[in-house]
This record gives structure tokens, sequence and C-alpha cells, in this order.
């Protein structure tokens, strides 16, 4: 198959299904519901939806625990819909990739249930371990949620338990089994060959843990030094590109958790052939400390030190600030409510003006806010539910603890889309499976729209631009600054080049002398003078005279 590479010159949108559209009233989104939102994704100029799951599961992780891969979770629609919005979308032109979590099913999959009933065969589908003498777990290592990894397997005289990174009802595969791989390689076939462009491989690169020895002990995740990113892992990825993916005009990304750049160049090489393009961590761990519940003062050189760094060190580079697990970015990156619009603007433009593959999620495009949550009981999230019990049984006081949940819930992100300013936002005739965020009334994409200078306007003409310029699209990277407050760097291709320039701060900033030339695009109207304004993009043609 020879394949076209798509996706280097694609913008990607994430749709979150719980929290997008629904259709029949029932408070849930659902694929009718994106169906009826195919205009506004193709106005965008969008050309991949990647698609968190929609399989069916009892979705104690909203859909990452999955009971059965070729089926449809039943709220969300039929296998049908699911070939009508396929269809739909590649009628505008639109490729989907769906997310594929294999690094566990949920426990109510037909395999681990068999493993339950005693059938060695499924048995071996999972990580089933004895547990050590005296009553002890198998071993020391940490849990993603904040949980213990390790839940007691079937008859508690057994003295077995299964290993599950997430949450219990997320229990791991066994990747040393030949028949797991075969498995997957038959459900990435399955979907592939209904026309889907790809898959979002979550959490990939834990699924093959080398061994299951006690590991240094460590604030979280204890362990990790066994399963991240290894040998076996790597084998794995390249067999499954070997197999699959390279019968099909299709790509993949990985979400790739605690990678460093050799790592990220390793998973990506296209020598070496595992995955297309890899989810990093770092820049969105630019303002915490240690682990990401404990969060500190947003600096902006440590997130452009962070995105120079990648772009330089990884030939291909996802580009992204949000997705369903992370805050909204222009509440975690600008300050203030009244740079929202310019600063939701710039941060469209930095990722736009990066090298790679960008990705937006559900919402960015109008400046969608963290969610307006007041107390534990208004949020769903699994995780969120534990870190709390967990820091409770660390004698961590209430305010305290809600404070750190408040700003950091993966539920911030998925709250349900502001379509209108009417009822539910447009998002449901029923009651939010989350609450919205009361602010739809003033933030919504109806609004948006008519503002000839809204957020959607500018990511339409950013976007458009960046795709009919090579320069955008191929150039090389370089920084040219990243100062306390002030980002700027080229994109060159041949004797071409662009300056893109972004003040991170509420207040004027100096404007860099490098930055001359035909200004093509800013998220301000008028031309700036000597001086940026809070949340200024401005991108330069080089060459020529300033502000010309
Ligand atoms: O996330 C994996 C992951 O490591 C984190 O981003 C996760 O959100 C968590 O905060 C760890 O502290 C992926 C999915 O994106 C996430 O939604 C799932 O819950 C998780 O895998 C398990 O499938």
């Amino acid at each position: 198959m020879e394949k076209t590479y798509f996706w280097k010159n694609s913008t990607v949108y994430q749709i979150y299904p719980r929290s997008f559209c629904d259709s029949d009233g029932d408070g849930v989104g659902d694929i009718r519901g994106i169906i009826s939102k195919l205009d506004y994704l193709s106005e965008l100029g969008i050309d991949v939806i990647w698609l968190s799951p929609v399989y069916k599961s009892p979705n104690d992780d909203n859909g990452y625990d999955i009971s059965d891969y070729k089926d449809i979770q039943p709220e969300f629609g039929t296998m049908a819909d699911f070939d009508e919005l396929l269809e739909g979308a590649r009628a505008r032109g639109i490729k989907i990739i769906m997310d594929l979590v294999i690094n566990h099913t949920s426990d109510e999959h037909e395999w681990f249930r068999r493993a339950l009933a005693g059938e060695e065969k499924y048995k071996n589908y999972y990580i089933i371990k004895k547990g050590k003498p005296g009553g002890k777990l198998p071993n020391n290592w940490g849990n993603f949620f904040a949980d213990c990894p390790w839940e007691p397997f079937g008859n508690p005289e057994n003295n077995e338990y299964y290993l599950h990174l997430f949450s219990k009802k997320q229990p791991d595969l066994n990747w040393y089994n030949p028949e797991v791989y075969n498995e997957i390689a038959d459900i990435m076939r399955f979907w592939l060959d209904k026309g889907v462009a790809g898959f979002r491989c979550d959490v990939i690169n834990v699924i093959f843990k080398e061994s299951f020895a006690d590991g240094k002990r460590r604030l979280a995740l204890t362990g990790k030094e066994h399963y991240i990113s290894t040998e076996g892992n790597h084998r794995i990825l390249n067999a499954l590109r070997r197999d699959v993916m390279d019968n099909y005009d299709a790509f993949t990304v990985g979400e790739t958790v605690m990678i460093d750049i050799p790592m990220g160049r390793d998973l990506t090489d296209e020598d070496r052939g595992e995955l297309d393009m890899v989810f990093a961590f770092e820049h969105m761990e630019c303002d915490q400390i240690g682990v990401k519940w404990f969060k500190t003062r947003f600096k902006p050189r440590k997130l452009m030190k962070i995105l120079t760094k990648w772009q330089n060190g990884i030939k291909w580079n996802s580009l992204y600030f949000e997705n369903h697990d992370q805050p909204r970015s222009v509440t975690r990156f600008v300050k203030g409510g009244e740079h929202r619009k310019a600063g939701s603007k710039m941060l469209i433009g930095l990722l736009l003006s990066l090298r790679g593959t960008p990705y937006f999620y559900e919402g960015q495009e109008i400046g969608m806010t963290n969610g307006a949550f007041n107390s534990l009981d208004e949020i769903v999230d699994i995780e969120s539910h534990n870190v709390n019990k967990m820091a409770k049984s660390l004698g961590i006081l209430n305010p305290w603890r809600w404070k750190l949940i408040k700003t950091t819930s993966r539920d911030n992100a998925r709250t349900p889309m502001q379509w209108t300013s009417g009822e539910n936002a447009g998002f449901t005739t029923g009651k939010p499976w989350l609450k919205l965020n009361p602010n739809y009334k003033e933030i919504n994409v109806e609004r948006d729209l008519s503002d000839e200078d809204g957020i959607i306007a500018f990511f339409k003409k950013m976007n458009a631009y960046r795709k009919s310029s090579q320069v955008l699209l191929s150039g090389e990277f370089s920084e040219l600054m990243s100062s306390k407050y002030v980002y700027a760097f080229e994109r060159r291709l041949g004797d071409e080049a662009l300056i893109a320039v972004f003040n991170f701060a509420d207040k004027t900033k100096k404007l860099p002398e490098f930055c001359k030339g035909e200004r093509v695009i800013s998220n301000y109207t008028e031309p700036c003078g000597e001086r940026l304004r809070p949340y200024e993009f401005v991108l330069y043609k080089a060459g020529g005279s300033l502000n010309d």
C-alpha cells in the first residue's frame, strides 16, 4: 500500500463523544449528534477527527474501559450510525481516527469474564500473579489513578491478583501472549477495513511489562521503570506496523506517557517503523511540581523552552495544548478573563505555526474555559474521586483537596460543548451528564460565529493559511527568542521564511527587532507599533519592511 502521509498536512479535531452533542435528549452526546455537526466541522477546515472511544463500555472510565471492541456503545448509537458518520465525514473530505485502548480491556469484556470463569486460555489474556507470602501483593507498584494496581482475582483462596495500572475495572492485557496480539491486530483490521484513517493509541508505551519485580520507591508510579517504553513494547509496535498498518494509508499517534526525546525518537523513527507520531507530555507538565496535582504558577518561558526542545529533538511532533484529560489551555496559560479571546487565538496561532500535526480539542475553537465546579459532588471523573480518597487518607484537609481537584480534574475539559446561549447550551434537551459551564451564555459557537473577529474566524483564517503555506507545513523550525514573556521562531523552507512572535503577557512587551516584513496574520486587527499588545500573535513574511 502506498502511503500518502496525508497526516503531515492535516489538522486534527478531537471529539469526546459524551460531551459533544446529544441528539436524543438523554443528556449524553452521541454519534447522531456528531453527524449533525459535520457541516460545522467541515467549515472549520479540519481534516481528521479523532474520536474518543465509542465502543461498548460500562463507562467506569468514560469508554476507556472497553467491553466490546467491535460494537458501539448503545448510548452513543449503533454501528449503522457509525457507518453513516464515517460516510458523512468522507463526503466532506474528513477522515476519522479511532481511539485504540489496548493496554487494558474492561473487566466486563468477554475475555475477562471467561478468565474469571476459569478458562485458562483467557486467564492468559491478562496479567495474573500470585500474592507474596504473608498475604502480600505481587509487587510494590503504583497505579495511574491513585489506587492499588492489584485486585484479587476470583476466589481469594487462590491468592491470585490481576494487574490494573488504571481503574480496577480496567485489567491490563498480557502482551506476552501471542493470542492477545492476534486479537488486537484483528480489531485494528476490522476498523481499518471499514475505512477509518488510523488510531490514537491510548497509553501505548506501557503495554509491555518487561518485569514484575518491585520498583524503586517513588512519589507516584513506583515500578514504572519496568514498563515505560520497553524493548518488548518496541517489538510489538513494530510488528503491528508491519502486519497491520503498512497495509493501509492510515496513521498512528501514540499517547506516550513519561517519554523523553530519545524515547520519542525511537518510537517515531521511520526506519524502525513503530508509530507515526507521539503525544509527549513534557510541555503539559510545565506548570506542575512532581505530579500533575501540584500545580505551580505558569511561567511562559518554561513552556517555550520545552516546545523548542521538542521541535529540535523530534522530526515530526504532535502539537497540542488540550485534550479530554487536561484542564483548558486558556484557563491555564492566559491571565484574566478580559484576554480570553486574544489569548485563545494566540494559543491557536502557536499550535498552527509550529512544525508537526496540530490537534485541537472540542471547544478550544471558542476558547472554552475550565468547568465551574463547586464541589466534588459535581465531578464525575473516577481519577478525581480516587485522588480525593488518597489525599484524605494522607490527612490532607478538604479545602486543599478540593483546590487541587478543582484546578486539575479531567472534568474541566469534559463539560458539555457550548453551542448556543439557549437551554443547556444547545448540547441537550435533557439533563447534561456533567454540569455545563454557566458561562455558555457568553461563550458559545453561535455567538462566536456571529462575531467577525471571533475565535472561530481566526482559527479558520490561520488554519487555511497554514494549509496554503509549504513553509508552515514543512519548513524547518528555529527559535529566535524565548524571553520571560515573548516567544519567537522562524519557519524556513529554502529561501522562504516566516517569523512568528507571541506575547504571553497581559501587558505590552517590546516587539523584537527581527520581527520585520509583511504582516501575514495576527490576532489583532490593527498592526502593532513598537510594542506587542497583551497576548498578541503576529506572523511575518521575512523580508520587506516592518508592518507594511
Ligand atoms: O490517559 C493516560 C494518562 O496517563 C493520563 O493522561 C491520564 O489522564 C491520567 O490523568 C493519569 O494521571 C489515557 C486516556 O487519555 C485517559 O482518558 C484514560 O483514562 C487512560 O488512558 C486509561 O485508559
